[in-house]
C-alpha cells in the first residue's frame, strides 16, 4: 500500500464517519449550542475525528470565536451528542426523616458506553443530602469500592433539622436530570445530566449551569475577582509559582460563590470537597466543569440571601479561622535573599524604621541566619547574639519571626544535627515508592533535602522538639512557613516510569507536567500517596507548626503559609507569595485578600512593595511603593518584604515612602481594635474581614462592576477603602454606595459626603489613601503608637457615624491579645455600642478579661445636624465637649468612662 493510497482510504473513512454521525444523530448534534458543549475528549489537545467518533460524540471544529488561543483551544470540538449516555439512571430512590420529610435522594448509574478513559467505574452511586433549610450534599461515588477522600478538613455539618423549610428544592429523574432551583424564584442554582457524567479511577468529569456570568473564588490564582466564563480554565494544584502566570499558585480552594441576579443579591455557593489535583473550566453557557483527577465528588450547596450569607456557611462548615494575637496585626518587615547577611545590617534596617516613627511590631527574616540554610540552626558567625536581640525587640515591645521552611538537610554529620537524625528516629520523613526516604533538594546547601510528612501522628510531636530546642537559643513568636506546597527543584532520581500516578491519563492544562517542582505523585505519606494529599501538606504542615508553637511558647501561635487549602485559616494566615513588582501585581493584591477571606483564611496580605524584580531605587519605584503601602496597610496582615535586589524598607526608599507608610499605618494602627474585633467576628461567626464592597452592598447592580469590585474593599460593614493600584494619579474616582461616608485617615475627619450611590473625584496625591468610615457603625478606635504593644495601654475614643434616622452600633472585643483560645477559655470582654436617638448605650456583653480595663476617653459622633446644648454621661452632666460644625462632628473628651461589667449611657440633646 503505498502511502498516497493510504492517505486516501482514511480520507474516504472520515467522509463516511462524518455522514454516520449526521445520520445518526445529526439533530443530537447541530443542536447544541457552541457555549453549552461538554467535552467527549478532554484528555485530547488536538482530537480526530476518527477518535471522536470512537467515543459516539460529535465532532465540529469549525467554529470562529474571537479568543485568545488560550482560550478557544478549551471550547470542546469534540462534545457530546444531546442524547449521549454515559450511565444510565437504572434506580431512583429517596429516603425520609423521622417526620416524614424527603431527606435523601438517592440514584444508581450504570455505565453504558466507555468513556474512554482507563479504569472505568461502572457502577455509580449519586446522593443527595438536605442538610439544613440552605444547604444540601451531593455525593457521587463509586458503589463497589471505597475511593479516597481527604481526612481535611474535618467537617461543622450543620445539625440536621426535623422539618423542613428549604430555600431550595430539587428534582431529580429517570432522565439523569438532577436540577436545584430556588424556591421562590425558580431561578436554576445548580443543573446537571447524569447520563454525561465521566466517572473514571483517575478522572472525574461534572459539568453543572451557572445562575450567571458573576462568578467568584476558584483559588489560588493569579487572576481578577471576577472569573473568566469565555472558555476559561482555572487548573487546581498547590505549586510554587513567581510571578504573573496562568498557572496555579500556591493554594486549592475548589469553592466559588455565584451572583444570581445584582439586583437582588440573591447568590448560592458551591464546594467541591476534593483535595487531588483538577482542572475547573469555565463557559460562556454559563457553565462550570469540575474535573478532578481522583477522590469522589463531594458537593457541598449553599443557597443564601446574600453573598455573605453563602460564604458564612462555607466558612462554618471548613472550619471558623483562628484568633490572630494583637501584636500580628501591627506592622511587619521582611527581607530576603542573602541579605541582611548579618546580624549587625538587619539591626540597621530595624533601628531606621523604629526612628523613622513608622510604627512597627513584628521583625522578620527569611533563612539567612541559618547555617547553610538548614532549619532550626543559627549561623553564630554572621548572626551572633540573635537571642539576645530578639529579647530585646520583646523588651522594646516588638516580636520576631523566622522562616521554617519543611526541607530537612540529610546529609550533616550523623549525630550533629537532630532535626534530621530525630526524624530518622521517629521515622516522620515522606517515602518513595520503594519505602526509602524521599529526596530531592530545596535550599539546603548540602544539595539534599527530604521532607517531614506532617500527616504522620508523631510528627507534630516531632516537630515541636525542635521548636522548643531552637526556641532556647532564638525566642521566636511565630513562624513563617514557606515551599510548602510541596515546592522541590531537583528529583535525586527519576520518578518511576510507567506509573498512571506519575502520567495520569488527564493532567491540568495549566500544569508543565504532574511532578514539575514537586515530588513524585508515588511519594508515601501516612495517609496516603502524594498524588491524593499534595494539596494537603500545607494544612498538615500548619497544624503541627501551629501546636508545636503553643507548646513551646504557652501562647497564642502565630502561623504565615505559602501553601494553603480549605480549613486552613483555623490554623494559619497566608501571603501572596512571590508577586512582581508591578502595578499590575499590585492591583491584583485586592482580589487576593477578597479571595483568601471567602475561603476562610482572613490573615492575608502581599509583599508591600513587591517581592521580585526592584532593582533600582528611582521615583517610579518609589511612587509605587508609596502606592503598595497605602494597600498595604490594609491587608488584614501587613508586611513588607522583597528579594535580593536592594533594600526596601521604607526608610532605604526615602522620604516620601516613609511619609506614605508613616501614615497609611498610623492609620492602620487606630483601627486596629476594630479590626480586632473583625477577627473576633470571623471566628465567631465565620464573617470576613477584608470584603467587596457588593458583599456590603448586595442589592447596588454597581457594587458588581469590576471597577469597584476589583479595586476598592471593605474591612467589615464600617470601613471602605479605595487605593491608587496605578502610576501618575493623583484624583481618583471612587464609587460610595447610598449612604453618608467620611473620610478617615488617623484620628482626622474629613468632611461628610451624602451620597446617592455615585462615583466621587477625590484628591489623592502619593502619600494619601482613601479610607471612609460609614453610617450607621460604631467603631472602637486608639490612638497609635510606635507598637501595638505601646498602644495597648492607651484609652479608646468611640466613633460614631450616624445613619439618616440618627442610629448606629458596634461592638468592641478585648483580650489580652496573647493568650491560647481566650474565646473558648472564657478569658475575654465583649462590648455592644447601640445609638439611637441622641442617646450612646454602651453594653458590658462579657467581663472575663479584667487585666486591662477598657477606658473610653473621648466619643467623637460625626453627621450629627445640630451641636447639643447639653450632655449627659450616665445622667450626670458633663461639659466637656465641643462641637464643629463644617464636620457636623461632636467631641466628647474627658471621659474616662470604663467599660467593664457596666453598662453607660451618653445622651446629646
Ligand atoms: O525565593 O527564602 O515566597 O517570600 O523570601 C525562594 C525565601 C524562597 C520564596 C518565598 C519568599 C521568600 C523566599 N522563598
Amino acid at each position: 500500500m503505498n502511502k498516497y493510497y493510504h492517505t486516501k482510504v482514511l480520507y474516504g473513512i472520515a467522509i463516511l464517519a462524518i455522514s454516520i454521525i449526521n445520520i445518526c444523530n445529526g439533530e443530537q448534534c447541530a443542536n447544541i449550542n457552541i457555549d453549552h458543549r461538554i467535552d467527549c475528549t478532554p484528555e485530547i489537545d488536538n482530537v480526530t475525528l476518527a477518535e471522536c467518533t470512537k467515543r459516539k460524540c460529535c465532532f465540529n471544529d469549525k467554529f470562529t470565536r474571537s479568543l485568545t488561543s488560550n482560550k478557544s483551544k478549551f471550547i470542546p470540538k469534540c462534545f457530546m451528542p444531546t442524547d449521549y449516555t454515559g450511565y444510565k439512571v437504572t434506580q431512583v430512590g429517596e429516603q425520609q426523616n423521622d417526620q416524614g420529610h424527603v431527606s435523601v435522594f438517592m440514584v444508581k448509574l450504570e455505565r453504558q458506553i466507555p468513556s474512554g478513559f482507563p479504569a472505568e467505574i461502572p457502577v455509580v452511586a449519586v446522593e443527595i443530602t438536605l442538610l439544613n433549610d440552605q444547604s444540601l450534599r451531593l455525593r457521587v461515588t463509586d458503589m463497589k469500592n471505597k475511593r479516597y477522600e481527604p481526612p481535611l478538613p474535618e467537617l461543622n455539618l450543620p445539625k440536621p433539622t426535623d422539618s423542613f423549610n428549604t430555600l431550595y428544592k430539587v428534582n431529580v429523574d429517570k432522565t439523569g436530570l438532577l436540577e436545584i432551583t430556588r424556591l421562590a424564584n425558580s431561578a436554576i442554582l445548580f443543573k446537571t445530566d447524569l447520563t454525561k457524567l465521566i466517572y473514571t479511577n483517575q478522572f472525574i468529569q461534572l459539568k453543572n449551569k451557572l445562575s450567571s456570568p458573576l462568578i467568584y473564588g476558584i483559588g489560588e490564582q493569579k487572576a481578577p475577582f471576577l472569573k473568566d466564563t469565555q472558555w476559561h480554565m482555572y487548573s487546581v494544584f498547590n505549586h510554587d509559582q513567581p510571578g504573573d502566570s496562568f498557572r496555579p499558585l500556591y493554594g486549592s480552594h475548589p469553592f466559588y460563590v455565584n451572583i444570581e441576579d445584582k439586583s437582588t443579591g440573591l447568590a448560592h455557593g458551591v464546594y467541591l470537597r476534593n483535595s487531588n489535583a483538577m482542572d475547573i473550566l469555565l463557559q460562556p453557557e454559563p457553565a462550570i466543569t469540575w474535573r478532578p483527577i481522583g477522590g469522589i465528588l463531594d458537593v457541598f450547596v449553599f443557597v443564601g440571601q446574600s453573598p455573605d450569607d453563602v460564604v458564612r456557611q462555607y466558612i462554618s462548615l471548613i472550619g471558623k479561622p483562628s484568633m490572630p494575637p494583637f501584636w500580628s496585626l501591627g506592622y511587619h518587615q521582611c527581607r530576603c535573599c542573602t541579605q541582611p547577611n548579618t546580624l549587625a545590617e538587619q539591626m540597621v534596617i530595624t533601628n531606621r524604621t523604629i526612628a523613622a516613627g513608622i510604627p512597627f511590631d513584628v521583625q522578620w527574616n527569611a533563612k539567612e541566619y541559618m547555617v547553610q540554610f538548614n532549619d532550626f540552626t543559627l549561623d553564630e558567625d554572621r548572626y551572633g547574639g540573635f537571642g539576645q536581640w530578639i529579647e530585646h525587640l520583646h523588651d522594646i515591645g516588638m516580636h520576631y519571626v523566622p522562616i521554617i521552611d519543611p526541607g530537612i538537610d540529610p546529609k550533616q554529620l550523623a549525630g550533629t544535627y537532630p532535626p534530621y537524625d530525630d526524624g530518622v528516629k521517629y521515622d516522620v520523613f515522606i517515602k518513595n515508592s520503594t519505602n526509602g526516604t524521599f529526596m530531592g533538594h530545596v535550599w539546603n546547601k548540602s544539595g539534599f533535602t527530604v521532607w517531614p510528612d506532617f500527616t504522620n501522628p508523631k510528627s507534630p510531636e516531632y516537630w515541636t522538639k525542635q521548636f522548643r530546642d531552637f526556641h532556647k537559643i532564638a525566642p521566636i513568636d511565630g513562624a513563617w512557613n514557606d515551599m510548602n506546597e510541596i515546592s522541590n527543584f531537583e528529583k535525586k532520581y527519576p520518578c518511576p516510569k510507567n506509573s498512571s500516578l506519575e502520567s495520569p491519563p488527564y493532567v491540568p492544562k495549566n500544569l508543565k507536567s504532574m511532578t514539575d517542582m514537586t515530588l513524585c505523585m508515588t511519594a508515601k505519606h501516612h495517609i496516603g500517596v502524594h498524588y491524593d494529599v499534595h494539596n494537603l501538606y500545607g494544612i498538615y504542615m500548619a497544624i503541627a507548626t501551629d501546636i508545636a508553637l503553643k507548646s513551646v511558647r504557652q501562647k497564642r501561635s502565630f502561623v504565615i503559609s505559602r501553601a494553603t487549602s480549605p480549613g486552613q485559616g483555623r490554623y494559619s494566615g497566608h501571603w501572596d507569595g512571590d508577586t512582581d513588582t508591578t502595578y499590575k501585581e499590585l492591583a491584583w493584591t485586592i482580589p487576593s485578600i477578597m479571595n483568601m477571606n471567602m475561603f476562610g483564611i482572613p490573615l492575608v496580605g502581599g509583599d508591600i512593595c513587591g517581592f521580585l524584580g526592584n532593582a533600582k531605587n528611582t521615583s517610579f519605584y518609589q511612587e509605587m511603593c508609596a502606592r503598595w503601602i497605602e494597600v498595604g496597610a490594609f491587608y488584614p496582615f501587613s508586611r513588607n518584604h522583597n528579594t535580593k535586589k536592594m533594600d526596601q524598607d521604607p526608610v532605604a526608599l526615602g522620604t516620601v515612602v516613609t511619609r506614605a507608610a508613616k501614615h497609611a499605618l498610623e492609620t492602620r494602627y487606630t483601627l486596629l481594635p476594630y479590626l480586632y474585633t473583625l477577627f473576633y467576628k470571623a471566628h465567631t461567626n465565620a464573617d470576613t474581614i477584608a470584603r467587596p464592597v457588593f458583599m456590603e452592598h448586595p442589592r447596588d447592580p454597581h457594587a458588581y462592576d469590576p471597577s469597584i469590585a476589583e479595586t476598592q474593599f471593605m474591612w467589615g460593614s464600617a470601613l471602605m477603602v479605595a487605593p491608587v493600584t496605578q502610576p501618575n494619579v493623583t484624583k481618583l474616582n471612587v464609587y460610595l454606595p447610598a449612604g453618608l461616608w467620611y473620610p478617615y485617615s488617623a484620628a482626622t475627619y474629613g468632611k461628610p459626603i451624602n451620597s446617592s450611590g455615585q462615583t466621587l473625584e477625590f484628591d489623592t496625591p502619593v502619600d494619601k489613601v482613601n479610607v471612609f468610615l460609614k453610617s450607621g457603625n460604631v467603631v472602637p478606635v486608639l490612638p497609635s503608637r510606635q507598637t501595638t504593644t505601646a498602644m495597648r495601654k492607651e484609652k479608646f475614643t468611640l466613633v460614631v457615624v450616624l445613619d439618616q434616622s440618627g442610629s448606629a452600633k458596634g461592638q468592641l472585643y478585648w483580650d489580652d491579645g496573647d493568650s491560647i483560645d481566650p474565646i473558648e477559655n472564657n478569658k475575654y470582654s465583649l462590648f455592644d455600642f447601640d445609638v439611637q436617638k441622641g442617646s450612646l448605650s454602651t453594653r458590658s456583653v462579657v467581663d472575663k478579661y479584667r487585666d486591662q480595663e477598657v477606658v473610653v476617653n473621648n466619643v467623637i459622633v460625626l453627621g450629627l445636624k445640630a451641636k447639643p446644648n447639653e450632655i449627659t454621661m450616665n445622667q450626670k452632666k458633663w461639659s466637656n465637649f465641643s462641637y464643629e460644625e463644617s464636620l457636623l462632628k461632636l467631641t466628647i473628651d474627658k471621659m474616662e468612662l470604663k467599660l467593664n461589667g457596666v453598662n453607660n449611657q451618653i445622651v446629646w440633646k
